[in-house]
C-alpha cells in the first residue's frame, strides 16, 4: 500500500509541506480478510454491495448471486462470536437453507506433510477443468495460534488461489474444536448456496479433528505415505475405519514401487475393517499430487460413490443423520457451558469433588446432587454438603 503526497490546488506554490497531506491508497477489498474475488488480482470487479450495511435478505441475495465480497462477509458473520452477528447469521442461513445441499462434501485428512494441500491443488484444478465450482475450507482447531493452516499454505495452492472460479477459506480461529466445527458446517451451507458444487475440507490428521470432519462430509479420504513406520499405521487404524478411500500419495519417481506395495498391504488390511459407509467397500489407491498421476482415477472413485449411495438413499440418509447428530452435539455443548457457568453449581463443585475423591460421597450421588442444584434446588437444602 503506497502513500502519496497530495497538495490542494489552492495551496500557494511556496507553501511548503504545511499545505500537503499524505493520502493512503485505498484497498480493493473489504476488511473481512478476503479480496472481493478469491484470486488476488486487484483489478477484478469489486462487489456492488461493498461497504453498505446489509439486511439478512441483502446478504442472502448477494450470496445466491455468487457475489464474492458478500460471500466473504457472510462467512465472517457466521464465524463471529458476537451475539448480534450470530443472530443475523442465523437469519441469513434460514433464507439460504432451501438453496443448500447441492454439493459433494469431501473431507481430506492425513498426517502433516503427507501432501494434503498439494493434493487439493491438483484435484481442485482438475475439477475446475471439468467445469465444477470448487470451494476449499479447512478445519484446524490450532489455527488461532498458527494463523490458519491454509493461509500459510497458499503457496501450495497457487494456481487454485488465483482462479476466480475457486474459493479458498482458511480455518476459522474459533478456539475449541466444537466452535470451529460449528462455523465450518455453516460455511459449507453458505458456499453451497453460492453455487459451489464440490467442497474440499482439509484437516490435519493428528487427533479429534478428523472425527469431527468425518461427521460433516459425504466422502472421507485418508491420504497416506508408503513406508511410514508401523507405529504410525497403528495410530491410523481407527481413522482408517472412517475412510471411504485410502490414497497413498507421492507415488512418483523411486517411490512408485513402494507406494504400490503399500497399496497392496492396505488393501489386505482393509478386508478386516468395518466399512465406513453402508453399501460401499473402501479401497486403497495411489496417486501423485505432483505429477497428477491418479488424480482423475480418485475422482472417478468419488463420483461412483456418490452415484451408488445416492441410488441406495444412503447419501441423503447420512446427511440427515449428520444434521440430527449436530443438533444433539450443540445441545450437549450448550448445556455443558450453562452447567459450568451456573453460579450455584460452581459454588459447590469444589466441595463435591473433594468428597468424591475422599470416598465420602458416591459418584452417582454427586451427579444427582449437582443436577438438582443445576435444576434450581438450593445447595443448602442438600444433605451431604452440610458435613
Ligand atoms: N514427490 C512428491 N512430493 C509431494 C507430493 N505431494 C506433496 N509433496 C511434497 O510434500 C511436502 C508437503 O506437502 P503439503 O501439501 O504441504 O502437505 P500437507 O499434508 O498439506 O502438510 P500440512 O499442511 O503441514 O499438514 C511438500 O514439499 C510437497 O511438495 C507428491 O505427490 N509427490
Ligand atoms: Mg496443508
Amino acid at each position: 500500500m503506497g502513500k502519496t503526497e497530495k497538495r490542494p490546488e489552492w495551496a500557494p506554490e511556496e507553501g511548503g509541506k504545511g499545505f500537503a497531506c499524505r493520502v493512503m491508497d485505498g484497498v480493493a477489498a473489504g476488511h473481512d480478510g478476503i479480496s472481493s474475488y478469491a484470486g488476488t488480482s486487484s483489478n477484478k470487479p469489486v462487489s456492488q454491495y461493498r461497504r453498505t450495511k446489509l439486511t439478512a435478505q441483502g446478504y442472502a441475495e448477494g450470496v445466491l448471486k455468487g457475489d464474492r465480497g458478500i460471500l466473504g462477509r457472510t462467512i465472517t458473520m457466521v464465524e463471529s462470536n458476537l451475539p448480534a452477528h450470530m443472530d443475523q447469521a442465523q437469519e441469513i442461513l434460514k433464507i439460504l437453507l432451501p438453496h443448500t445441499g447441492n454439493s459433494l462434501r469431501l473431507g481430506i485428512t492425513g498426517v502433516p506433510g503427507v501432501g494434503k494441500s498439494t493434493f487439493i491443488e491438483a484435484l481442485g484444478c482438475y475439477l475446475l477443468e471439468q467445469g465444477h465450482k470448487v470451494a476449499v475450507l479447512a478445519v484446524d482447531p490450532s489455527s488461532s495460534i498458527s494463523g490458519g493452516s491454509i493461509l500459510g499454505d497458499k503457496t501450495r495452492m497457487e494456481k487454485l488461489g488465483r482462479d476466480a472460479r475457486c474459493f479458498i477459506r482458511p480455518s476459522p480461529s474459533g478456539g475449541t474444536l466444537g466452535g470451529v466445527a460449528r462455523k465450518t458446517r455453516e460455511t459449507i451451507l453458505v458456499c453451497e448456496a453460492a453455487g459451489f458444487d464440490v467442497l474440499l475440507i482439509e484437516t490435519v490428521g493428528v487427533g479429534q479433528s478428523e472425527i469431527t470432519v468425518r461427521s460433516m462430509v459425504d466422502f472421507f479420504l485418508l491420504l497416506m505415505l508408503a513406508g511410514a513406520g508401523d507405529e504410525l499405521q497403528g495410530i491410523k487404524k481407527g481413522i482408517m475405519e472412517l475412510a471411504d478411500a485410502l490414497l497413498i500419495n507421492k507415488a512418483d519417481g523411486d517411490n512408485k514401487l513402494y507406494a504400490e506395495t503399500a497399496r497392496n498391504e492396505y488393501e489386505r488390511a482393509m478386508h478386516y475393517l468395518q466399512p465406513s459407509t453402508e453399501g460401499w467397500v473402501s479401497h486403497a489407491f495411489t496417486c501423485s499430487a505432483v505429477t497428477n498421476d491418479g488424480i482423475d482415477n480418485i475422482w472417478k472413485v468419488i463420483s461412483r460413490f456418490k452415484e451408488i449411495t445416492s441410488k441406495s438413499g444412503i447419501f441423503e440418509q447420512h446427511r440427515k443423520e449428520q444434521n440430527i447428530r449436530w443438533v444433539h452435539e450443540m445441545v450437549d455443548e450448550h448445556l455443558r457451558s450453562l452447567f459450568a457457568q451456573h453460579p450455584e453449581v460452581t459454588k459447590i463443585l469444589g466441595t463435591i469433588e473433594e468428597q468424591v475423591a475422599e470416598g465420602t460421597l458416591p459418584a452417582v450421588a454427586a451427579v444427582q446432587l449437582l443436577l438438582a442444584v443445576f435444576g434450581g434446588k438450593q445447595a443448602s437444602e442438600m444433605e451431604p454438603l452440610r458435613t
